[in-house]
């Protein structure tokens, strides 16, 4: 039987790659804001509608240095949710911020911005929103929140490459986006991510901040890092993009055929398409309700692999139980996120899904249920 995993990376045909790299054996140049790096990050803010993209050796780098670019007062608060990737939380925390947990909406899993302003303190000095699976947090809801009371957004958009809403770029929302073009996402450049944002003192504090705050050769004026994404890293993402509107509307078919097959199962939730939005189908989350059902989550994970598919527990748990923040948080801050977490499944879904095993995964899905209730 073969295996189905949660996702699989999407690759350009070798041949394109190798064509992509082959000057780079004649530049010698091979990373610090190559040529690669520039043609990347100029098509990128074309496709995805921003007025300003910065790239990173990764998505979680982009938005540790974003949040300290911005630089804000240390040991301040900063709102943010726990149903997220363990990214979102670590880089508040290593900028010596004080995360700040809001709830998050039953509908999609993002912020819930009908809480945000409850946590609001005279520390606070941010929000960091996630753009969670792709789905889109109430973006002008939480702008005119943050306008308000003087707090700078920062949203992590790891998932939502390519998202828009009434045709804008999801990346042109808040002080910033940050993107990942991990090798797992919807658009890959092996490792990777990007910033997006409006303000040119920002931008020229992250240029500096991604090379260790290096201004000149004889000057640092930053306590910098080094998260400068490389030419072969960039040619791969010239390579994917060229692809991407294809593999997206292959994944929209992929998550079409679940849709037609889960809809009907008792006790499986699925997540609600926004309207307005234009989607990417990063991710297929699953909500189960154990009683209806007949089987928890966690009974569906398990049973699932014995059918060859390896589903994923995005996100549980969520980042304010984590081990290494015992003690400094309580998980019944956030109840519908910590429930959610216990629920949820996310399902593969990848461009070249076969919808045939489409088919197979819904059908074990079907047979654990039946078979758990009788
Ligand atoms: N914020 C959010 C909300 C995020 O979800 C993430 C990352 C970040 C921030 C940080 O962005 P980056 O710094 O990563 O750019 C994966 C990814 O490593 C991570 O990027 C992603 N979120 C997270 C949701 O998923 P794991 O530990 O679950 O990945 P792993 O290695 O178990 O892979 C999952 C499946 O993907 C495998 O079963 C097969 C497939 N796969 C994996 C790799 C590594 C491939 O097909 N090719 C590959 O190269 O974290």
């Amino acid at each position: 039987m073969d295996k189905i995993l949660v996702t699989r990376s999407s690759m350009p045909p070798m041949e394109e790659y190798m064509e992509e790299i082959k000057g780079l054996w004649d530049s010698h140049w091979l990373t610090n804001m190559g040529e690669k790096h520039q043609k990347l990050a100029k098509a990128l803010e074309e496709y995805l509608g921003v007025e300003k993209l910065l790239l990173f050796t990764n998505g979680h780098n982009a938005l540790e240095l974003a949040l300290q670019g911005l630089d804000l007062p240390k040991g301040r608060e900063v709102i943010t949710t726990p149903f997220t990737f363990a990214s979102t939380t670590h880089a508040i925390v290593r900028n010596g911020f004080k995360p700040v947990f809001c709830d998050i909406r039953e509908d999609n899993y993002t912020i819930d911005e009908r809480k945000i302003e409850a946590l609001i303190t005279d520390q606070t000095v941010a929000i960091v929103p996630v753009h969670v699976y792709g789905n889109l947090c109430a973006v002008e809801e939480i702008q005119k929140i943050a306008d308000r009371h003087h707090l700078k957004v920062i949203y992590d958009a790891a998932h939502a490459f390519g998202v828009r809403k009434d045709g804008k770029g999801v990346g042109s929302f808040g002080d910033a986006s940050m993107f990942s073009f991990h090798a797992t996402k919807v658009f890959n450049t092996v490792e990777g991510g990007a910033i997006c944002l409006h303000d040119p003192a920002l931008e020229l504090t992250l240029e500096r901040l991604k090379n260790f705050g290096i201004r000149n050769e004889e000057e640092v004026s930053f306590v910098g890092s080094n998260a400068k994404m490389n030419e072969f890293c960039a040619a791969m993402g010239l390579c994917n993009l060229r692809h991407v509107d294809e593999e997206i509307a292959k994944r929209g078919q992929v998550v079409s055929r679940y849709r037609a097959h889960l809809a009907e199962i008792s006790g499986i939730g699925l997540n609600a398409e926004q309207e307005g939005v234009k989607p990417n189908y990063a991710y297929f989350p699953i909500r189960i309700n154990a009683s209806q059902f007949g089987a928890s989550r966690d009974a569906l994970y398990e049973a699932l692999k014995e059918y060859g598919i390896f589903t994923r527990k995005y996100f549980y748990p969520i980042t304010n139980s984590f081990a290494c923040y015992e003690g400094r948080f309580d998980v019944h801050e956030t109840p519908k996120a910590l429930q959610i977490s216990t629920e949820i499944l996310t399902l593969p879904l990848y461009a070249d899904l076969p919808l045939e095993d489409v088919d197979r995964i819904c059908a074990a899905i079907k047979e654990i249920g039946q078979r758990k209730r009788s």
